[in-house]
């Protein structure tokens, strides 16, 4: 089992999921063909309760997967400015949080992510 093949195994619990990256380029998938992970499927709730925390993301080298495209997602900065928060956008009346980039500040989807 590769680590890839493990986070997937966590994927879409009801968790904070915390990614410990490594020195060695790592995909993180957040979501596969039509499925979104960390997506609480309430429209009316942010789903701050489930998201993957990854630490040390480095968009030259690792990769986020994220189901459908660049135009259903945002990024933003966490209340503190110091990291980076991945939000859903499409279909939600209230954003779902996804994913926290700790300590990194990423304002776009040019590098660091793949969609399927
Ligand atoms: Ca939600
Ligand atoms: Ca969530």
């Amino acid at each position: 089992m590769t680590f890839t093949n493990w986070i997937q195994v966590f994927r879409g619990f009801q968790r904070l999921f915390t990614v410990i990256n490594f020195a060695y380029p790592l995909t993180f998938i957040l979501g596969d063909v039509g499925q979104v992970y960390y997506d609480d499927n309430d429209i009316f709730n942010a789903g701050l309760s489930d998201y993957a925390f990854i630490l040390d993301f480095n968009a030259v080298e690792d990769l986020i997967q994220l189901a459908g495209s660049s135009m259903d997602y945002r990024l933003g900065a966490s209340s503190t400015g110091a990291s980076t928060n991945l939000w859903l956008q499409a279909s939600q009346t209230e954003d779902e949080l996804i994913a926290v980039l700790d300590q990194v500040q990423i304002s776009s989807f040019d590098q660091g992510f793949s969609f399927v």
